[in-house]
């Protein structure tokens, strides 16, 4: 089983199926085109929110960063007149330090989450969607903005006109990205931003290819319930971007390569619609508040698919 995924609502929808389905079975292609370099380090927020998260370790509230970390170094930089918008605890550093090293070292960013995925106890793979240095723009009213200063240090408030991926397009899956999504008894987009999560994956060369030869037994969980992102800026991007903030508006957007949607119970008068892309709508509460929300998305998702538990 192949899961595509971003950060945060990722996260929460992985934690369920983990639970579901033998952790092992479960190869996660992660997006790093948020990827940033702070403090002279390299950070990957999606690997590491969904790492933390299977490992157990995750904040709970803030979705992102480790429980009960503390932010002392973060705070002595700041006395030194240092930026600190970007909230980076002293457990988490750790991990950031060990991967900065390890790239100097010239170790590849699938390697070094490995090492770390291992450290952390973490049983499924988690691989980056390319070792290749991918980048999201954001292209606002204000001009272009590195991602992570549109969606922390601006909050995501600025009027989005359009996305790009720097290097994506010279970019080459990581290894065993293609075969995994080839061989794969289903593969689920999680849900997560189409834009800014699951879209650098399909930008990279070949992803979305091989995508579409499974077509079939390509799964997406809506990020869009009533109109409104789940997690984060989907929402708001969408209507910037002139497009209607629904469900099936995201259907559209994957309809070449989605054989199965899963759309909320909030959102079932948009499942006729859906089935009017040539997609198959399934209909299930996919706000996921507690373990047991995730647990029964994941086997909802599961069923459709047919796939021992
Ligand atoms: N998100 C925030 O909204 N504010 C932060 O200060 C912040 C720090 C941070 C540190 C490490 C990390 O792995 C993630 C962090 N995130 C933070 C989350 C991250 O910016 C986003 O969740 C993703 O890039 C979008 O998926």
């Amino acid at each position: 089983m192949v899961a595509l995924a971003g950060g945060v609502g990722a996260a929460r929808f992985l934690d369920g199926l983990t639970r579901v389905l033998a952790p092992e079975r479960i190869f996660i292609i992660g997006n790093t085109a948020d990827d940033a370099e702070i403090h002279g380090l390299h950070i990957s927020p999606d690997l590491d929110t969904v790492t933390y998260t299977l490992a157990g370790l995750a904040d709970p509230r803030r979705g992102w960063g480790i429980r009960g970390d503390s932010f002392r170094c973060l705070e002595a930089l700041g006395r030194l007149g240092t930026d600190t918008w970007f909230q980076l605890g002293d457990r988490d550093l750790a991990i950031h330090l060990f991967r900065t090293e390890r790239l100097r070292q010239g170790a590849r960013l699938i390697d070094i989450t490995a090492e770390i995925t291992a450290a952390l106890g973490v049983r499924s793979k988690i691989v980056p969607m390319s070792d290749d240095r991918i980048r999201t723009r954001i292209c606002t009213t204000t001009g272009e903005l590195e991602f992570q200063a549109y969606f922390v240090k601006r909050r995501a408030r600025d009027r989005v006109i359009s996305v790009r991926f720097e290097g994506a397009s010279e970019a080459t899956a990581a290894r065993g990205v293609i075969e995994a999504i080839a061989n794969a008894d289903a593969i689920i987009l999680c849900p997560s931003n189409p834009f800014i999560s699951i879209g650098p994956i399909l930008a990279v060369r070949g992803i979305r290819e091989a995508l579409q030869i499974k077509r079939d037994r390509v799964v997406a969980i809506s990020p869009i319930v009533g109109g409104r992102a789940l997690k984060g800026p989907a929402a708001h991007m969408m209507k910037s971007m002139r497009l209607r903030p629904a469900a099936v508006e995201v259907a559209r957007l994957y309809s070449d390569f989605v054989g199965i949607f899963v759309l909320d119970e909030i959102d079932q008068k948009q499942a006729l619609l859906v089935a009017q892309l040539g997609i198959r709508p399934v209909v299930a509460n996919t706000v996921m508040r507690g373990m047991r929300e995730k647990k029964s998305l994941a086997r909802v998702v599961v069923r459709q698919l047919e796939i021992d538990s």
